[in-house]
């Protein structure tokens, strides 16, 4: 039994968790956000679907994805790009909603880099089994912005490598709510995600949603 006296009062904040310089873990901070962000990708799905992009390489991947904001990330046969318009409708790619972009100017803050002003935002869904291959994200026009990454849903291992493929990755857990800055000499890191485990969120279902808002033009 508490006194109540700070119950009107946001949760405090969690210590943030630094991975590595420029790499920090804001546990929870997108967590009383999480239906609005929610409800929102649902509206960005309505207008462009989540879809399975295929690599260069010809491979399907397990992630399915869609993007909103003036620029969307995309892969196919010819290669890795951000471009203006959703191959699969021929339109624009929906805005960013407000409640987005405001997420990642004040986690960029939070994090070092005031003034973070993301023009792409890449949705991606995961379920069970789901995985993403270490990789490096280099299709941004200027590696001096940071990359703001907010997990939703049931929960995954993220691979945290080096500056080389074959450097020893640790494994990093996130969580519903969880917000991770990556920028300076983080930027270029590789990274990836282990199969999804089999699970249940109350928001989501047997689901992970990922958010990363890029400064890519
Ligand atoms: C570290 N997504 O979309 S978010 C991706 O959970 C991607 O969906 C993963 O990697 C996911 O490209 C990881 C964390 C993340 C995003 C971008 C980064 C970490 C990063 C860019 C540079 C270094
Ligand atoms: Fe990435």
């Amino acid at each position: 039994m508490t006194l109540g006296l700070f119950d009107d009062l946001p949760a405090a904040a969690q210590a943030p968790e630094w991975l590595e310089p420029g790499a920090v873990v804001l546990r929870g901070f997108a967590s009383d956000l999480a239906a609005e962000l929610l409800a929102a990708v649902g509206g960005v799905a309505a207008a462009a679907p989540f879809r399975h992009l295929v690599t260069p390489g010809g491979k399907r991947m397990s992630v399915a994805m869609t993007n909103c904001g003036p620029l969307g990330w995309i892969s196919d046969r010819s290669g890795y790009r951000y471009g203006p318009v959703d191959p699969d409708t021929g339109a624009r790619w929906p805005a960013m909603p407000a409640l987005f972009r405001q997420l990642a100017r004040d986690a960029a803050e939070a994090a070092g880099y005031p003034g973070f002003a993301p023009d792409a935002c890449l949705v991606n869904r995961y379920e069970p089994g789901t995985q993403l291959s270490l990789h490096q994200d280099r299709d941004e026009g200027n590696y001096a912005h940071p990359i703001v990454s907010v997990s939703l849903g049931i929960p995954a291992v993220f691979l945290w490598g080096g500056a080389e493929r074959a450097d020893k990755a640790r494994r990093v857990g996130l969580w519903h709510g969880d917000v991770v800055v990556w920028g300076g000499p983080a930027r270029l890191r590789f990274h990836g995600v282990l199969p999804l485990a089999q699970a249940e969120h109350a928001a989501t279902g047997a689901r992970r949603i990922n958010l990363t808002f890029r400064k890519a033009g």
